[in-house]
């Protein structure tokens, strides 16, 4: 199962997670991502892989309405963190890992950092415990950038709320304000504890000046040889 990033068929992949708490815009973000990306970029042979967790393939997508029908909850966060783990070594063997060989560019929503932050979150799993799980289902793989989409929670709760009208809040939605709270808090300590991977971005802006933020930082990264001989739009 394991995906190494160094083996040589990975070395062109870019693999880009979105994180961040509730209606923080990760969906909107990637959505401008990849039609960028899609634009002229060598992504566009590539490939541009768009994707998200919990889910991403058939089995996946299953536990997705599992879990976020709170149907496991009685599990604890424990319990929880397995089945997020057990999606993400099939997300991986069979989408994540088969498009970074391909050279592709994948962008994810929500990624192996929502499980430290949410199921870690307000008294909940041993973070000792998350990251073991995370290097059993990871291996080797890493994301090489990570936008935090940085938002107070009540902004994006109002945003998730808005959204889904008469619609009933999910399994984390529905948690307290004070547990949202701690997860800004976690998220902002992982992106300070791996600033080479995190970069945060204030979600606050209009979504327009949030999509430039994050296309300049790709571009920076990843794309700064092939700016450099072409114009830009
Ligand atoms: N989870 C997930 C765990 O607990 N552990 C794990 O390991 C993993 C992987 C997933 C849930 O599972 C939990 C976390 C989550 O609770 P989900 O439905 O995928 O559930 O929930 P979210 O990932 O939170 O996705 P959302 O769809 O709620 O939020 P997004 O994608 O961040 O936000 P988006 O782009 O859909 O935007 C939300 C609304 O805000 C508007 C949009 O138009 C939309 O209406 N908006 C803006 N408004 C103003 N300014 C901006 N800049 C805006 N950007 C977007």
């Amino acid at each position: 199962m394991t995906v190494c990033i160094q083996e040589p068929g990975l070395r062109d992949g870019r693999f880009i997670t979105f994180e961040g708490g509730e209606g923080a815009g990760k969906s909107t973000q990637i959505r401008l991502l990849a039609e960028r990306l899609r634009q002229g970029t060598p992504y566009a042979v590539r490939g541009v892989v768009v994707t998200r967790e919990p889910g991403g393939t058939p089995l996946a997508e299953k536990l997705r309405g599992v879990i976020l029908s709170g149907a496991a909850r009685q599990f604890g966060p424990l319990g929880e963190a397995l089945l997020f783990s057990a999606a993400r070594i099939d997300h991986i063997d069979r989408v994540i890992g088969p498009a970074l060989r391909r050279g592709a560019f994948v962008l994810c929503d929500r990624f192996a950092d929502s499980t430290r932050a949410y199921q870690g979150a307000k008294g909940g799993a041993d973070p000792a415990l998350l990251l073991a799980m995370e290097k059993v289902a990871l291996g080797k793989l890493a994301p090489n950038l990570t936008f935090i989409l940085d938002l107070p929670p009540e902004v994006g709760l109002e945003r998730a709320r808005r959204r889904r009208g008469e619609g009933e809040a999910d399994r984390f939605e529905a948690e307290d304000l004070a547990f949202h709270a701690q997860l800004r808090d976690k998220f902002l300590e992982i992106a300070a504890s791996e600033p080479q991977r995190c970069r945060v971005i204030d979600a606050t802006l209009p979504p327009e000046i949030v999509a430039d933020a994050i296309w300049t930082t790709v571009c920076e990264k990843f794309l700064k040889a092939f700016t450099d001989g072409k114009k830009w739009a």
